[in-house]
């Protein structure tokens, strides 16, 4: 029983030793809100940043501008009250938490995705192919919500899922929705 007991500490510390091992290397802490998932970011004064550029999500668990004030997402893309997108990225500095899509001439990859409805989301976009793509919403309401990758690259873009229903992403590049990149975005 003792030793049982003695295991048990041993296991509970090597654990917590991990954690604050991976916490120091990597910088990164997971934001959870009660029932929004995780959110992962670099802690900065303004909030949790998901990729370098991009608009940091608050302790509210909102996305928020440099001011602090909640982005608005029926704005035209990256006007100063948009979310802002990242820089380019690696595909390895994506957080694990976030959406990760590719883009290509075959479509999109995911081509369909679930949210919950208020909960912050950090979407990353690839281009998988030598081509630009635009990621786009159909919905105006959404219209903030756009991300623009050159061939190969990846950038990241964090906004709060609107209220629940189903809401069309395309590429907005010309020709590009017609052969097929086209997906949906579901919010629960
Ligand atoms: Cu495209």
């Amino acid at each position: 029983m003792q030793n049982k007991k003695t295991l048990g500490w041993i296991v509970g510390g090597v654990a917590v030793a991990v954690v604050v091992v991976y916490l120091a290397v990597t910088g990164n802490v997971k934001f959870s809100n009660p029932g929004t998932g995780g959110y992962e970011g670099k802690q900065t004064d303004k909030g949790l940043v998901a990729a370098p550029g991009s608009s940091p999500v608050a302790t509210s668990g909102q996305v928020v501008t440099p001011e602090g004030k909640p982005v608005k997402l029926d704005v035209s893309p990256m006007s100063p009250e948009a979310p802002q997108q990242s820089a380019p990225i690696k595909e390895t500095q994506i957080p694990k938490s976030a959406l990760k899509i590719t883009v290509s001439s075959q479509g999109f990859n995911p081509n369909t995705f679930t949210v919950k409805a208020g909960a912050p989301v950090a979407l990353s976009i690839t281009s998988g192919d030598d081509q630009t793509h635009v990621f786009k919403f159909e919905d105006p309401s959404l219209s903030a919500v756009a991300v623009g990758v050159g061939p190969r690259e990846t950038r990241l873009i964090p906004f709060n899922a609107p209220g629940k229903g189903e809401y069309i992403f395309y590429c907005d590049v010309p020709g590009h929705k017609g052969r097929g990149e086209v997906g949906k975005m579901v919010v629960q």
